[in-house]
């Protein structure tokens, strides 16, 4: 299998139901990809070990979801200069709110993206990561463009 490009990382196996759906957009659109479990306060230590080897072994963007008081994307974007996409996952009872909050209030100086709550949100992270690397890529471009086409052809004209 070829060298991860993009790292989907998130705070706990509770989460991989919402961000399978970032993987599962990067495997259509053949952009080799690896999740992980790297929580920001349960495992602080393994989660900087991770960040700070990512650029050496090719990863280019870091998806990171994470619900409740979500710092994940933070943390993430603190400890590395590669681009980290985050997503807000509703897994707390206020349902994915206080994640987005968190996530898109990031202070000035480090910078995180943040996209919808839940899995709209781990798929658009996905499609944003392989348009990243489509800028440099253009077989990744021309993968994307195709994606694009077939979501178009797949929406009837009629609503009925
Ligand atoms: C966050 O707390 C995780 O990202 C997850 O969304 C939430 C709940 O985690 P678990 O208690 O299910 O492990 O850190």
């Amino acid at each position: 299998m070829a060298d991860p490009r993009v790292a989907i990382v998130m705070g706990s196996q509770s989460d991989w139901e919402t961000m399978r759906g970032a993987q599962e957009i990067l495997e259509a659109l053949a952009i080799p990809c690896e999740a992980r479990v790297l929580s920001a306060h349960r495992t602080p230590d393994r989660l900087r070990a991770y960040l700070e080897a990512a650029p050496g072994r090719g990863i280019e963007v870091v998806i990171a979801g994470a619900g409740g008081a979500a710092h994940l994307a933070g943390v993430c974007a603190a400890h590395t200069l590669l681009p980290v996409l985050g997503v807000p996952i509703d897994s707390s009872p206020l349902k994915g709110l206080d994640a987005l909050l968190a996530t898109v209030q990031m202070p000035g100086g480090i910078p995180v993206a943040t996209f919808a709550i839940g899995k709209a949100g781990a798929k658009n992270a996905g499609l944003f990561a392989a348009a990243i690397l489509a800028r440099a890529d253009l077989a990744v471009r021309e993968r994307l463009a195709q994606w694009r086409e077939a979501q178009a052809a797949a929406v009837p004209e009629l609503p009925y």
